[in-house]
């Protein structure tokens, strides 16, 4: 690992690109990162991200721990919303369970992912593979992966399908740049590929991704604030941690500083596990402390509640909430969550669901898939979200592998594919803060309310928690309560 990189990871602090390249460019940069380690490690914070904008604060972390007099909130009078719901897919979900939506599902997939691939110049002259004819021309081909194996010399094969027919491709693993990009591919997603046809095999000189072009970042004038994975009715909630939060982005709790940001808060997200629910996991009754799903959404009408009502809160299922498991989950059923419907700033939405927040488009997805990644490819771990995130964005799908822990429907529609790059992406499930700005896109994921779980024990997953970041004006903060 780099020196420092590695300095920053062994006091448990990732550094984001930005903030690595311009430290490394720094006259001492051994130095100056002992000194930053010495400042984060004196103000308290448990960073899990060390960002550019960082940097240039010298990070003034903020960690609201002083209460001051309760003074009215300085937030505009009558706030104009502009906010928009850019897909939910609640009501536009229909699957019978039939084989022919599985057929239906998949070809869904394929034609919106290959269109957007076909738009890259480098595939405008892709061609069917059943068309592909022997000799050593170059060829250009898009198709979905059916399976992608190592052979016993160490070279990867993947098996690509289009709507004409089935080819295997070769990646020699001589080809370093490019056997490395392929340990990334995965089942059911869709790539491009450039090679020779030499036999039944095409050997693979390029791979493409259908990507993300690099985005203008939208002003804002208000500040977003992110959570998620709050579990409510769990024994290990960590109910006076989320009070505080509340009580911070009602004004009640900070710094003048911290309430300022308080104020500017126009929208807040919450992305999933609302509360613990039940029978989610073996065992997980002994760790309740609200057995029942409906009195789990009082409690969390009862906290939800306490928020101001000039914020437009914004709330997707995660796999613990009372929605269908399989995704595109729909909103949380009202009939599970009366008095939470009866909270009137609450729009209900599906995971995942795009919004815009007076012109910040914002997806939402819980992040279920991340286990899948996670487990499927090689570097990629639940410590690193934003590396999945960015990942999940150059694939152009929220869930690209089919039937493994994520379960999906099989709609006539994919709702997965990620047709429009959005200025935000908000992830929870793992429990774990990550933020990264990939190609111009906030990536953020919003950790969790919730302590250490015996489930998570086992698998040694250490959550960060109450820790909730806030996109104030394009610049991301991160706000501790504990
Ligand atoms: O997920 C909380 C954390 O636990 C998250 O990091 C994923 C991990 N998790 C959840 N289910 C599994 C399984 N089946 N195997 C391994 N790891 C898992 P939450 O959704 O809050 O339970
Ligand atoms: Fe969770
Ligand atoms: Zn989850």
């Amino acid at each position: 690992m780099n020196e420092i990189i590695g300095k920053f990871a062994r006091e448990g602090i990732l550094i984001e690109d930005n903030a690595y390249f311009r430290l490394r460019e720094m006259d001492d940069p051994a130095s100056v990162s002992s000194e930053l380690i010495v400042k984060i490690k004196s103000n308290g914070g448990k960073f899990t991200v060390l960002t550019s904008e960082m940097l240039d604060e010298f990070f003034e972390i903020d960690n609201p721990a002083e209460i001051k007099a309760r003074g009215p909130l300085m937030v505009p009078a009558e706030r104009d919303f502009d906010f928009e719901v850019i897909s939910d897919t609640s009501n536009r979900s229909y699957t019978s369970g039939e084989i022919g939506d599985m057929i239906a599902y998949f070809n869904s997939r394929y034609s919106r992912l290959k269109n957007l691939l076909s738009k890259r110049p480098e595939l405008k002259d892709h061609m069917p593979i059943a068309d592909l004819r022997g000799g050593e021309d170059v060829v250009s081909i898009i198709g979905m992966v059916n399976d992608v194996r190592n052979t016993k010399n160490n070279h990867r094969i993947i098996e690509l399908e289009d709507d004409t027919g089935e080819i295997s491709v070769v990646v020699h693993n001589e080809n370093h740049k490019l056997f490395e990009k392929s340990e990334k591919i995965v089942r059911d997603e869709v790539v491009g590929v450039h090679g020779t046809k030499k036999g039944r095999f095409v050997v693979a000189s390029e791979i493409f991704h259908p990507g993300v072009p690099r985005i203008q970042e939208k002003e804002m004038d208000f500040s977003v604030a992110f959570i998620s994975d709050v579990h409510i009715g769990s024994q290990t909630f960590l109910e006076d941690a989320f009070m505080k939060f509340v009580k911070w982005i009602n004004g009640d709790f900070g710094s003048e500083e911290q309430r300022s940001l308080a104020a500017d808060v126009k929208y807040l997200v919450v992305a999933g596990d609302i509360v613990d629910g039940i029978g989610i996991y073996p065992g997980q009754e002994k760790e309740l402390l609200i057995r029942d799903i409906h009195e789990q959404y009082e409690e969390a009408a009862r906290l939800f509640g306490d928020i101001r009502s000039d914020i437009k809160i914004v709330m997707i299922p995660g796999n613990h909430d009372s929605s269908r498991i399989a995704e595109p989950q729909p909103a949380i059923p009202e009939e599970y969550a009366k008095s939470l419907y009866s909270i009137r700033n609450i729009e209900f939405l599906s995971n995942p669901s795009l919004v815009s927040l007076d012109g910040v488009r914002t997806l939402i997805y819980h992040g279920r898939s991340f286990d899948d990644m996670a487990m499927s490819v090689n570097g990629l771990s639940h410590e690193r979200s934003d590396l999945i995130m960015e990942e999940l964005l150059e694939k152009r799908h929220l869930a690209p592998i089919y039937g493994e822990r994520t379960p999906l429907a099989s709609e006539i529609e994919d709702h997965l594919v990620i047709d429009e790059v959005p200025h935000v992406l908000h992830t929870g499930h793992v429990h774990i803060n990550a933020y990264k700005k990939y190609k111009g896109v906030h990536l953020i994921n919003s950790g969790t309310f919730q302590s250490q779980t015996e489930f998570q024990k086992i698998y040694n997953i250490v959550p960060t928690c109450g820790q909730v970041p806030v996109l104030n004006r394009g610049v991301m903060k991160l706000l501790e309560f504990s």
